[in-house]
């Protein structure tokens, strides 16, 4: 039986949506977020890091969401939410599997890091703090957030999801970053390609029967 460790509220939310897709039983081990957001101590002891999605399979454990994804659809997928290798979605699909966290998460991290930084320093630094937070927003964070989000825009335009016409893994791993951008970022635009793909997988069967087993994930309805 696979185990699912799955912190509140979080990006683990897609791991239960893929098992969901894949019709794979498994059990779920929830752990709760702090006051500071951080998950707690026992989370170690599955894994050094003490962070979510983590899963045991087998006797093994794996973690990091784009690995535990290629995982599972590799081992249990039968060639479902995979184009095939060879094939023109295939590049897409590995691209858009590994930048999710690669790529687009590090920056809407910035994003959120420094959009909170006034509130974590004594009251008299909170304005100098709220000069930084602009200025790295301003020159560093939008403009790349900025360029990211078209590109996925334009992707998701070209057939409505990040590796072709059908759902994959790809858009798995995708969904966290698109819809945390869309409830945390300024977006330049109405972006319906982004806002049709949301509609379109918060539709979907399984990833409301993932919010069912899971519970609350603060995205869901952004
Ligand atoms: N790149 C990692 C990120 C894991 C991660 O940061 N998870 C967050 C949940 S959204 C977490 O565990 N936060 C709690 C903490 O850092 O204490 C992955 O995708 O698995």
């Amino acid at each position: 039986m696979i185990t699912v460790h799955y912190l509140d509220n979080s990006r683990a939310h897609r791991i239960l949506w893929l098992l969901e897709e894949l019709g794979l039983d498994y059990e779920v081990k929830t752990y709760r977020r702090g006051p500071d957001m951080r998950a707690p101590e026992s989370l170690k002891a599955v894994h050094p890091l003490g962070k979510s999605p983590v899963i045991e399979d087998g006797g093994n454990v794996y973690a990091e969401s784009g690995a535990i994804i290629e995982y599972l659809i590799e081992t249990y997928g039968k060639g479902a939410l995979k184009p095939a290798q060879g094939s023109p979605g295939h590049s897409r699909y590995l691209y858009w599997l590994h930048y999710a966290e690669g790529s687009a998460m590090p920056l809407l991290l910035l994003k959120l890091i420094f959009s909170r930084l006034p509130r974590q320093v004594p009251f008299l630094l909170r304005g100098t703090a709220r000069l930084i937070s602009k200025a790295v927003g301003a020159k560093l964070v939008d403009p790349q957030l900025a360029d990211h989000m078209a590109l996925w825009e334009s992707e998701l335009a070209r057939d409505g999801f990040f590796a072709g016409r059908e759902l994959t893994g790809a858009d798995i791993a995708m969904s966290f970053p698109v819809e945390a951008a869309l409830s945390r970022v300024e977006v330049s635009g109405p972006m319906p390609a982004m806002r049709h793909y949301l509609e379109a997988i918060r539709a979907r069967p399984a990833y409301r029967r993932a919010l069912e087993r899971g519970g609350a994930y603060g995205y869901a309805d952004t």
